[in-house]
């Protein structure tokens, strides 16, 4: 198994072996994975073209390692256990002997339609069992999954598929999210329209809401296991074949599908994993993202599962069918470890105390946050109200192009502190920098987050296009990997990531371009031009702002705002909706056409006594006039 850290010292001495012999270090750990033929070559790496290789040559399935590596040893261990919406329905535990078949088994059907090693197939599915099996299923024959989160419109599914090239999806018939029933295949198919290059949809039954099955195209999972065996060998994958592809927002308009690789990825998540949250034997882990998104796919799917652990996955929503449903879940399956995301940690708070006074969460051992910055506030009640002042909280900071955690605390070990991400995790080598690249060398010193050095999980490129790779992290500093992310180092040498200072919003924990918003305002008829930027939220850590400017004056504008709304959901779907719509004139802009935002910026955030230097404006007038009409 993955060696842990037992103690501060040992986290200092190993840290310090980490950047002395970074591939000494990753080679060690590596040891520790099935692997079909060793590599010949730990790293090979160059930030200028954005070139990272991690153990070269070497050839492995990761499912391999997820579950035929356990069958003899925990074969009848559970590996998922999955809660219903339903907090009436009955939970379904899957070993990992069970998992291990039924994942093979999907794996034949996915072959029965023709998929094979290096075909890209999109998943599209509410958080039932099938969308573990079906993410681990492709990893099993080499296929690139590229999972949708189910939140996300048609539209952006349909340009996924495209950019991605999936000749298969698969979807369900819908999805269960507290009241509410969403019709998934139904949206497929609205996606589908578009998708010349998809040959075959597999739909899983979740819902039984009614959906139209195209004959020759679309076929029921349900039917199609019971054609196939269960016994599907792993395809052979070299370290640097592509497992799968995740979109994330950056600052320009079209989401990135950022690329991880088998061999490096596996190591990434399975040691940040095991050494983060100090996984014992026989804990359970409850991670509630979705596996949509990356935290998903590295701490529900890849990091447990390599590990031998028992990964808790659930369906519903923290606030149904009340506002203890987390804790109803954590006392019903007695839950170790909790990793979760500061805005539903902030939401839980604003119900009060009697959602969680009267509930048994003794089982806890240690929680997590992720997605975010955590307020004082919201960690500090997450500490005395969930952990009761006896389980370590683990910040942990990192993003979908890092693959797993980077600065964190490691639970119980290292000395926590109230919204710091606090110390690098081994093999990670920070910097901070200022505008012009400089290290800033020193401790109480801020400025933009950096990483000087690969790690296993990083990046490998953006699909289709390695120059927007290069472009986008690896150009803005020579030689270092620019997370976006501004950070205060304090004068312990502890890490505080303090938001982005790009272009990008994160709401409730969902990574958001101003940019995106801005073109799916614009397709509006009566929108001529828009500014998105995102200002403090209570609950949300970021609301979105859009100042809209309208081609005529406009007679309802309630209902313009809601038509705004409807475009927007259709065009990426309900999380990118702003919280608010100023109808303007005009927008700041510079004489060279550029709209200045840190004014933007300030009046969303109320803060309009200070709009600060206006004199490059081509009219500063309109200032004057935002300001008047702010909301
Ligand atoms: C895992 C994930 C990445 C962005 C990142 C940050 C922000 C994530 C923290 C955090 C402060 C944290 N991937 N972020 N974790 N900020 N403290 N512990 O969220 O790609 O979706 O987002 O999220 O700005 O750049 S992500």
């Amino acid at each position: 198994m993955i060696p842990q850290i037992s103690s501060f010292q040992q986290y200092q001495e190993v840290y310090n072996h980490s950047v002395n012999d970074p591939e000494g270090f990753w080679a060690e750990v590596a040891q520790n994975f099935q692997w079909r033929k060793p590599w010949k070559k730990t790293l090979e790496w160059d930030f200028a073209t954005a070139n990272t290789k991690w153990f070269v040559g070497g050839k492995m399935n990761i499912t391999e390692n997820a579950l035929d590596r356990h069958l003899a040893t925990r074969g009848d261990q559970a590996a998922i256990i999955w809660e219903s919406n339903d907090p009436e329905e009955e939970s379904i535990t899957l070993t990992y002997k069970m998992l291990h078949q039924k994942v093979c088994q999907f794996a034949n059907v996915l072959k029965k339609h023709g998929a094979k090693k290096g075909d890209r197939i999109c998943i599209y599915m509410p958080m039932i069992p099938e969308l573990a099996i079906a993410v681990l299923a492709c990893a099993r024959i080499g296929a690139i999954h590229s999972v949708v989160f189910g939140g996300f419109s048609a539209q952006s599914i349909a340009d996924r598929i495209n950019d991605a090239q999936c000749n298969i999806v698969i979807t369900s018939d819908g999805s269960f999210r507290g009241n509410k029933e969403i019709g998934l295949k139904n949206t497929v198919d609205d996606a589908l329209i578009q998708c010349p290059s998809v040959k075959k949809v597999i739909v899983s039954t979740r819902t039984r809401t009614p959906v139209s099955m195209l004959k020759g195209r679309d076929v029921w999972w349900e039917n199609e296991v019971k054609t196939v065996s269960s016994d599907c060998p792993a395809e052979e994958m070299d370290s640097e074949d592509m497992l799968f592809i995740l979109y994330t927002s950056g600052s320009t308009g079209k989401p990135k599908g950022v690329v991880h690789t088998c061999g490096g990825y596996m190591v990434y998540a399975t040691y940040t994993f095991a050494n983060v949250f100090q996984y014992q034997p026989e804990q359970v882990h409850f991670c509630t993202a979705d596996i949509g998104w990356i935290t998903g796919h590295s701490y529900i799917v890849y990091g447990p599962l390599c590990h031998g652990a028992t990964s808790l996955m659930f369906e519903g929503i923290p606030t149904y069918p009340d506002a203890g449903r987390f804790w109803d879940v954590i006392d019903k399956h007695k839950v170790n470890i909790l990793y979760t995301a500061p805005t539903a940690i902030r939401s839980l708070m604003s119900f009060g105390n009697q959602f969680v006074d009267n509930k048994d969460l003794s089982s806890l051992k240690t929680l997590g946050s992720v997605g975010e910055p955590i307020n004082e506030e919201a960690w500090n009640w997450y500490n005395e109200n969930i952990g009761k002042g006896k389980c370590p909280i683990v910040d942990t900071w990192w993003q979908t192009e890092t693959g797993g955690i980077m600065i964190s605390p490691i639970a119980g070990i290292t000395k926590t502190k109230p919204a710091y991400a606090t110390l690098p995790l081994p093999g990670v080598q920070p910097i901070l920098v200022d505008e012009n690249g400089n290290e800033i060398l020193g401790n109480g010193v801020s400025g933009n987050l950096c990483i000087k050095f690969p790690w296993p999980g990083i990046i490998r490129t953006t699909y289709g296009d390695h120059e927007r790779c290069i472009q986008t992290y690896f150009s803005t500093y020579k030689n270092l990997y620019f997370t976006g992310d501004g950070c205060l180092r304090d004068e312990d040498g502890y890490y505080r990531i303090t938001g982005r200072v790009d272009d990008v919003m994160n709401v409730s924990g969902h990574r958001i371009g101003t940019a995106e918003v801005e073109n799916a305002i614009n397709m509006h008829l009566g929108v001529i031009e828009s500014a998105v930027v995102g200002y403090p939220h209570d609950i949300k850590g970021q609301g979105i702002y859009a100042y809209v400017i309208c081609d005529k004056d406009l007679e309802d504008k309630d209902l313009a705002r809601k038509d705004i709304l409807a475009t927007v959901t259709r065009a990426i779907g309900p999380i990118a909706k702003p919280d608010k719509i100023q109808f303007v004139s005009g927008l700041p802009k510079t004489r060279s056409g550029k709209i200045m935002r840190r004014i933007l910026r300030k009046i969303a955030e109320g803060e309009t006594a200070n709009i600060g230097d206006t004199s490059t404006l081509l009219d500063p007038s309109v200032v004057e006039e935002i300001i008047g009409g702010a909301l």
